[in-house]
Formats: structure tokens, sequence, C-alpha cells
């Protein structure tokens, strides 16, 4: 008798899960309500039509061995969105952790994550670390700072459990969240924390693949007790704003409050110096805004004069391993401009390992079938 067949988890002979990890060609998928997780292949049908699996997906799994706790992938169900670095499916927000002290918050450092995650379109969680180093009165000035950003930080530290809980645990339950930040904030250090059968690697040397340096490579979602999962990243620490000079104002509240409550005079208006402009004035990050935009301008023009498109999209090809040798197609170059607009706010906000890492790591990930 089956396992499942006790708990009457489905009428037929296949269950829903979501894939939690990716080794090799094997999949662990985490059955809906029940404790199971089955180590699956991909059925023949899906390699043939080149259905890929990621973690985060929704999948079928037909007619598993209970004992051997084994099964095969019969149906990937449609993803609400995807992100390629890390590569995981269905995400419902991003979790943005920065550390208070050690390292120094930097506000532009800051700025710059959260107009990244921001430009995802994806929910926003912001959550300062490591509270215990500084007084409360410090913690007090950077939470009335924050809002004036249009955030609301939760405020924590691994020194006080409870924190963590209480503050936390509602904030991702029933989700799947992609914890982001740059190295040393204690992204690891909070995941262990909610997941504590988990032991991811916190500032050691890497177990599986030897090195040091950046301490979080997997890329798994760990199930938070409480529901939901947690995808923990490596660290990075610039992340490159990528948008239109249009667009850039979408990703900073203060800009989107403002034009809710006026609308400038022009209707392309970059709220630099155009006359009639509502946006421009005193508030903190509005030198921010004009930095990234002229980062963003820049890029237009060099994207614009770039005589051969190809070399455009040169970095984006040394990041990603596995493409740096695709042959240089028209159409190859066509799906590649589409599929950055999708994703490359998100593989760069999450991690983009050829900064993060060798080009000996990427080997070493792919070798994981990573
Ligand atoms: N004082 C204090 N130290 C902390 C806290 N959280 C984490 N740390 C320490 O900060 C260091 C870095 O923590 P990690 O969890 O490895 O940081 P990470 O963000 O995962 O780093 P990467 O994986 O490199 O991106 C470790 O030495 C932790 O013990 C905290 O709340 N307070
Ligand atoms: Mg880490
Ligand atoms: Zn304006």
């Amino acid at each position: 008798m089956s396992f499942s067949a006790d708990k009457g988890l489905s009428a037929g002979d296949s269950w829903v899960g979501t894939v939690v990890a990716i080794q090799a060609n094997y999949y662990s998928v985490r059955l809906d309500d029940s404790p199971v997780m089955l180590l699956c292949i991909r059925r023949a049908l899906l390699k043939k039509m080149g259905q890929q699996v990621m973690v985060g997906d929704r999948v079928t799994v037909e007619q598993p061995d209970w004992q051997g706790e084994r099964g095969a992938i019969a149906n990937v169900y449609p993803r609400q969105n995807f992100l390629d670095r890390p590569p995981i499916a269905n995400a419902d927000q991003i979790l943005l952790v920065f550390a208070i002290a050690e390292p120094t918050l930097d506000p532009h450092q800051l700025s710059r994550f959260l107009v990244k995650a921001e430009s995802t379109g994806l929910a926003i969680t912001l959550c300062l670390n490591k509270r215990d180093l500084v007084a409360d009165t410090v913690v007090q000035r950077w939470q009335k700072r924050l809002e004036s950003w249009g955030y609301h930080p939760l405020m924590v530290s691994i020194r006080a459990e409870a924190e963590v809980h209480s503050s936390l645990t509602s904030a991702l339950q029933d989700k799947i969240t992609v914890v982001a930040g740059p190295s040393g904030v204690g992204k690891s250090s909070l995941t262990n924390r909610l997941i504590p059968d988990q032991d991811l690697r916190v500032n050691t040397v890497s177990g599986k693949l030897g090195r040091g340096r950046h301490t979080t490579r997997h890329v798994e979602l760990f199930e938070l007790p409480t529901g939901g999962f947690l995808a923990d990243t490596p660290g990075f620490n610039h992340p490159d704003i990528v948008s239109t000079p249009e667009a850039l104002s979408n990703y900073f509240p203060e800009i989107r409050q403002r034009r809710e409550s006026g609308t400038c005079q022009f209707s392309n208006c970059l709220h630099r110096d155009e006359p009639g402009c509502v946006v421009r004035g005193d508030w903190e990050r509005y030198q921010h805004y004009l930095t990234m935009l002229m980062e963003v301008v820049q890029q237009e023009k060099v994207r614009s004069h770039q005589p051969d498109a190809e070399a455009a999209e040169k970095v984006k090809m040394t990041e990603d391993g596995k493409r740096s040798h695709e042959p240089r197609l028209e159409a190859k170059k066509y799906r590649r401009t589409s599929r950055k607009t999708r994703n490359q706010a998100f593989q760069e906000l999450c991690v983009d390992l050829s900064v993060a890492g060798d080009l000996e790591d990427l080997e070493d990930l792919e070798d994981l079938g990573l």
C-alpha cells in the first residue's frame, strides 16, 4: 500500500509537486501536502519536446515508486516567471538583505540593489540584518530613512532568534522567496536560522567545490517550516542597472508617489531640468536617480551607436558560459535580446556567477548540472 493512498493525495496515479533541487539529470520533487520527497527523472516525451525542468517548477509526477522514493516527471505547468541565474521558476518575491553594519551600510549600494530588485517586477521585502551590532538609535534612524524612500525594512539579527522568527516568518509564508544582497550580510545565516535542518555554507570554505571566497553556490529551494520556500543565493556587490531611461523612474517609490499626485508637463519627462516637472526636488534619493539615469542614458547611447549589435551582447555571452560558443546567427541574436529583456534584471540581481567566481567555478557548477 502506498503512502499516498493513505493520505489521499491524488485520485489517479499522478501527483503534483514543486521541484526543489536539480543534480545532473535528477530532480528532487516535494509533493504537495505531504512529507514525501521524490527523486525524479524527466519523462522521455518531455525531453523530446525540449521541455526543460527548473527549480521552482510545478510538475506532475506519475506512478511513483514510494518505497524507492523515485518517480518520473510527466508534465511541467506553465511558469508565472523564470530567471536564468540563479535558475528558478515561479518566484513570488525577493528578500533583499543588507547588514546595518559589518559591512557598513552604503546607501548608494542599497539604492542600486533596490532599483535592480524593483526592475524585476517582483514584490520586495527589505531586511536589515545584524542589528545587534549597533545602538537602537541607529536602527531607528535607518528605519525612518528607509521609510522616506518608500520601504518598510524588517530589522533583524540572527543573534536574536525571536526577532528573526516573528518578523520574517509571516513575510515568507507560503511564498517562493529568492534571497539576494551583497556578500557577507548574513543571507545564509538567516536562511539557516529559518530552516534549522539545513546547514548552508556560512562564511566557510565551500565543501563541494573546495573553494572559499564566495560561500553560497548551490541553487536549491529550502522549505520553510511554516510553508513556502527560500532560495539562498551568493552575494555580489555591484548590480548593473539595466533599464531604458524612461523606465528608470518606475523603480523609485518616491517617484511613483509623486507621479500619482501630479503630472509632469512633458509626457516623456526624464525629471532632470525639464520645465513643469513634478518629480525634481529636495528628496534624498533624487541624486541617486540622476546618477543612475546618467548611466542608463549612456547605455542607450552605446546601444544605439553600436555598429555591430553582437558586440553589445558580448558581456551577456561571457557571463553565461554555455552560450559563449554559439554561432553568430541572426535568429539566435534575436532570441538572446528577447530573453534579455525578460530576465536580465533578475539574473543580475540574484547572482552574476562570472562576477562572483571564476571560470573554473562555472565549469564546476555545470558539472553539477547547475
Ligand atoms: N553580529 C552578527 N553577525 C552576523 C549576523 N548574521 C550573520 N552574521 C555573520 O556575518 C558573516 C557572514 O554571514 P553569511 O551568512 O555567510 O553571509 P552571506 O550573506 O550568506 O554571504 P555570501 O554567501 O558570501 O553572499 C558570518 O560570520 C556570520 O556569522 C548578525 O545578525 N549579527
Ligand atoms: Mg551565503
Ligand atoms: Zn518630470
